[in-house]
């Protein structure tokens, strides 16, 4: 079996990929595997319930939201390759190393509702190249296809490391040792699926085209789409995804007609970007529902944008159907 210490350097010589931005992954995971230590322990370790805090998405935090924002900026601080991060649980960018090459944007523990409840939750993240000049937010807002490396960490059944450096996807298992091996080259979103997510409880405020393509799902082989479909809704982005990753499906968490100066509810630059790097690199598709999502240009660190992922086929209908409402 091969280790991410010996899988990482061959992979960087093989593509040519800079030795300092493996260190950043490198960092990552280190902070990931520490945070999956507190996550399995629960109860166990204190850390579970609120944290008595909010962020500045409006959201209250849970002691393991703060505990693992901690453990990644601490981790990351250290790295000289680091010149900035960003977090979810950050109102603003935090400043690193004058002279890192490396901007480190990530949601520490997407999901965390589900903690207390013994469900899957995961770390995101997601690195950019610094461009030149100082420091400031504008650094960060850079559209996805310029990110160097995306991935998650889930922290489910088991520990699983899934990250892309631009050539192809690759899966990990944290073993009894605390290391991670790689178990799955490649995996491949098969074009075609049976298999939706959507949180169907606010069928209401979508807008129309949404209405009617999950109507269509809905009505299954009796329908124009002429087949029976499945539905999931974890309520965990990273749970969502993995799966899509894994057998395909499309997961999508639209504009809805509540606040239509919300473009949805998930965050562009630590969830939806990073998400739709690894997906479109392992054959899947990712928009806003209008154009593709790693094409967005960002106008803000923690902005909110539609969401459609997964399966091409079902993506690109997506698609069709909102460009021409
Ligand atoms: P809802 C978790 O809070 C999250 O950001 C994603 O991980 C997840 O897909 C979504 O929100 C769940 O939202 O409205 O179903 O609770």
């Amino acid at each position: 079996m091969t280790t991410l210490a010996q899988f990482l350097p061959q992979h960087l010589q093989q593509h040519n990929i800079a030795v300092e931005l493996g260190s950043v992954l490198e960092t990552v995971v280190a902070a990931c595997t520490d945070i999956s230590g507190k996550v399995r322990l629960g109860a166990l370790s204190g850390v579970l319930g609120m944290a008595g805090t909010g962020n500045v998405q409006g959201e209250d935090q849970k002691k393991l939201d703060v505990i693992a924002n901690d453990i990644l900026i601490h981790a990351l601080k250290e790295n000289t390759q680091v010149a900035g991060l960003a977090s979810e649980e950050e109102d603003t960018f935090v400043a690193a190393h004058t002279d890192g090459k490396y901007l480190v944007l990530f949601d520490p523990l997407d999901g965390s509702s589900n903690i207390d409840v013994n469900i899957s939750v995961g770390t995101i993240f997601s690195i950019l190249a610094k461009p030149q000049g100082e420091l400031a937010t504008e650094s960060f807002l850079q559209k996805g296809k310029n990110q160097v490396a995306a991935g998650y960490v889930l922290y489910g059944p088991q520990t699983q490391l899934v990250f892309t450096l631009k050539h192809g996807v690759f899966v990990f298992t944290l073993n009894e040792q605390n290391e991670f091996v790689l178990t799955q080259e490649n995996p491949q979103v098969p074009a075609a699926t049976k298999e939706f997510a959507i949180n169907m409880s606010n069928q209401r405020h979508w807008l129309a085209p949404m209405q009617q393509y999950i109507a269509e799902l809905l009505a299954g082989e009796t329908g124009v789409r002429g087949k029976n479909y499945n539905m999931r809704w974890v309520a965990s982005m990273v749970a969502e995804i993995h799966r899509i990753l894994m057998r395909g499906g499309v997961f999508m968490y639209p504009q809805d007609t509540r606040d239509l100066s919300k473009p949805g509810k998930l965050r562009l630059m630590y969830e939806a970007n990073p998400m739709s790097l690894i997906l479109t690199q392992a054959g899947g598709a990712a928009s806003n529902a209008l154009e593709a999502m790693l094409d967005i240009e960002p106008n803000g660190l923690h902005q909110r944008v539609a969401v459609v992922m997964g399966s091409a086929e079902e993506v690109e209908y997506v698609n069709k159907l909102h460009q021409t409402a």
